[in-house]
């Protein structure tokens, strides 16, 4: 079974995944996907109000050794180049298993159908002081072309 969580999901009801698994043995593997960021909520600022994202900072968890603590043995994954053997170390384990994959928070998460009414929130909510506003610009623009070629 696998089970992806982002950082906050998983930080609410953390105990029966990593309990239970651990203790029946079951073979779960366990993806948190780490932003350090409340990320929908982010962008939902951003692309529905407009606004400056406010408030959807979380602290760093390290959740391999939570895992650890659980009798659960934990990974990580911090450069995009070690996905594969890790992924591969973690899924050919017996039993349960927690991958911590730090992924970007600036990558917007694209909708398939992006509507006039939240480009133009985008740009406004950048233009009003986003944190990091050009890193996300830069993104969307990677974004876009990407699509185009
Ligand atoms: C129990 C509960 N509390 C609050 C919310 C509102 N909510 C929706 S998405 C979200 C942030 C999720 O953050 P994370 O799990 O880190 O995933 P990300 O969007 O960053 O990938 C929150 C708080 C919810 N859906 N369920
Ligand atoms: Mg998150």
């Amino acid at each position: 079974m696998l089970h992806v969580p982002g950082h906050s999901a998983f930080g609410k009801p953390w105990q029966p995944p990593l309990l239970r698994s651990a203790k029946y043995k079951l073979n779960v593997k366990i993806i948190v996907l780490k932003n350090n960021s409340l990320g929908q909520i982010k962008w939902e600022q951003m692309a529905f109000l407009g606004n400056p994202e406010y408030g959807c900072d979380l602290q760093p968890i390290d959740y391999p050794s939570v895992a650890q603590a659980c009798g659960v043995r934990g990974y990580s994954i911090v450069d995009p180049n070690q996905c594969q053997d890790v992924l591969a170390e973690a899924f050919a384990e017996q039993g349960p298993t927690l991958i911590k994959a730090t992924v970007d928070p600036n990558e917007p998460p694209l909708p398939p159908k992006v509507s006039f009414e939240q480009a133009r929130h985008m740009i406004e909510a950048l233009v009003r002081g986003t944190p990091d506003g050009a890193k996300i610009a830069k993104q969307l623009a990677k974004d876009t072309i990407r699509q185009l070629i």
